[in-house]
């Protein structure tokens, strides 16, 4: 019989399966399914509910859960073996928070299929919606705990990240003070993606230690709750909490829900879920110290394996668990993809094509010409102002201003990748804008490194699949190596590499001194 497993991914727009032949090495399945297109009752945008404050971004947890019973009924009448499926984990959004009452565990522990899982979570919420990762409301927050850890090189060392607005811990430390009586309520706080597995698994799930490293609430070093880090949070935080788990942890067999609803196996394994970045870590292959990844999407992030933890002074990046065992780093840039469309329409320019030919005509380094896209509150580095800062560019050119927006995302994660001090020795571009050849060329060239394309289009989900592999070949005794169980799911596409050219990467080296004196600059006018 085949070996197959299933791999979910609750992410902010889609609920997407992945399921893979284990043994064939191949993925026998995928689909989506948009939340504002399959669930218009729940009124989101973009997966996100629709606010008067811009800075606060909740999600309805039901319309998770809806997704939930939607998707495998999608895939049963699509035909998929789901009774041969032998595990099902899952990735989630990361920092997104569920807020459970005192009758949650009861009604996870007897869904009734003759019911929805909408109909069978009723009453159990203690707050309806749930802040997630775009939210950026707790600043106060952030900097009271930030104070109580002891400043940001101190946090930073303590769990992994200086506190961030979307990270969970503030985030529980707004609700606890926007709406005590509510906070007393609440039986159990969730991630997305513990939230997602206990549906799957009937119980209170375990985070693992991957996604409870963006919460600002977990000891990086011993992988424990952190006691200071509880109490500069929340009163009675602790018991609220579930354990702490590895991903390749196993809950249990699947709730007799998913059996007697959707033909599941009664025997099959529900795994503890990780964050969408662990797990597309495992899913890009991403095993080794010195592959990295960068990924070009709404945002662009950069992260790869770390084999030893080493945190940021400076509190701009992050280290989670990696679900392959020891750490990984990460930078989540926010000004990606939408920043470079502001460049291409301000310029009347049509194509990404046509983007990729006006850069062509401007040399590598742009002759010094410097842009910085803050068009959004940036992450990294830290502005809570937005704007755009020029140095020696003059604001009429197309090309120059092309190039520039690329260099300067480029040089930005070039710079702000220094403190996790791993040289890379190939970066694997992937996301919306990595099939873009004008952007891999300065990509290369920059950060002096060749560039391989991999096209995997749902690699969390892939990750989660994998994740369940492991989780399940362990517990039937074996011992399989990271390298063995991602091959040949992972591979780059053939031919696709870029390798930098020598004589710009020398321009670059030097650029990237100006483009952080620049960086200074601009942040100095935007404090002053
Ligand atoms: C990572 C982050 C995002 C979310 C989006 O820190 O905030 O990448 O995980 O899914």
């Amino acid at each position: 019989m085949a070996k197959l497993f299933l791999g979910l991914d609750s992410s902010t727009q889609s609920l997407s399966a992945v399921v893979i032949d284990y043994e064939r090495r191949r993925v026998v399945y995928d689909k989506s399914l948009n939340f504002d297109q399959a669930l218009p009752q729940y009124k989101t945008q973009n997966g996100v509910l629709p606010h008067r404050d811009p800075l606060v971004k909740h999600s309805p947890p039901l319309m998770w859960a809806a997704a939930l019973d939607l998707l495998l009924a999608a895939m049963q009448k699509d035909g998929v073996a789901l009774g041969d499926i032998l595990a099902v984990s899952g990735s989630g959004q990361q920092h997104g928070s569920v807020y459970l009452n005192a009758r949650a565990a009861e009604a996870l522990a007897n869904l009734d299929p003759g019911m929805s899982l909408v109909e069978n979570l009723k009453g159990v919420f203690s707050r309806r919606t749930s802040p997630i990762w775009m939210d950026s409301s707790t600043a106060v927050e952030c900097a009271e705990i930030r104070k109580k850890l002891g400043g940001i090189q101190r946090t930073a060392q303590q769990t992994g990240s200086d506190t961030f607005e979307r990270f969970t811990g503030p985030q529980i430390r707004k609700f606890y003070r926007i709406d005590p009586e509510a906070y007393a309520q609440t039986e159990h706080i969730a991630l997305v993606s513990s939230f997602m597995a206990s549906l799957l698994a009937g119980q209170i799930a375990p985070i693992d230690y991957g996604d409870g490293a963006g919460m600002n609430l977990m000891d990086i070093h011993q992988k424990v709750w952190h006691p200071g880090a509880l109490k500069a949070t929340a009163p009675g935080l602790r018991h609220r909490l579930p354990s702490l788990a590895d991903s390749s942890k196993i809950v249990g067999p699947v709730s007799n829900y998913f059996v007697k609803k959707h033909g599941l196996n009664p025997a099959a394994q529900a795994l503890v879920w990780s964050g969408d970045n662990p797990c597309s870590l495992v899913g890009l292959g991403l095993i080794k110290q010195g592959r990295v990844a960068i990924s070009l999407g709404t945002s662009d992030t950069y992260f790869g394996s770390m084999r030893s933890c080493r945190t940021d002074d400076f509190g701009e990046g992050h280290v989670f668990g990696s679900p392959a065992g020891g750490y990984m780093s990460l930078i989540c840039f926010k000004n990606g993809s939408l920043a470079r469309e502001k460049i291409r329409d301000a310029y009347g320019v049509k194509s990404w094509k046509e983007f990729g030919e006006l850069m062509a005509t401007t040399p590598p380094g742009n002759d010094g010409g410097i842009l910085l896209p803050w068009f959004e509150a940036e992450i990294v580095p830290r502005v809570n102002r937005p704007g755009i800062h020029r140095f020696d560019l003059d604001e009429q050119g197309a090309a120059a201003n092309c190039r520039a927006i690329v260099e300067a995302q480029m040089l930005s994660k070039r710079l702000h990748a220094q403190w996790m001090k791993v040289e890379p020795d190939c970066i694997y571009a992937t996301g919306g804008a990595s099939n873009d050849p004008a952007l891999l060329r300065v990509m290369a060239d920059v950060m002096n490194c060749r560039v391989l394309r991999i096209e995997i289009s749902k690699s969390a989900a892939l990750g989660a699949a994998l994740l369940a592999a492991h989780g399940w070949l362990v517990q039937a005794g074996e011992k399989p190596g990271w390298e063995e169980l991602v091959a040949g799911f992972t591979d780059p596409i053939p031919g696709s590499e870029v390798r930098p050219d020598p004589k710009a990467a020398r321009v670059y080296d030097r650029l990237v001194e100006k483009y952080a004196a620049c960086e200074r600059e601009a942040l100095k006018q935007i404090s002053a």
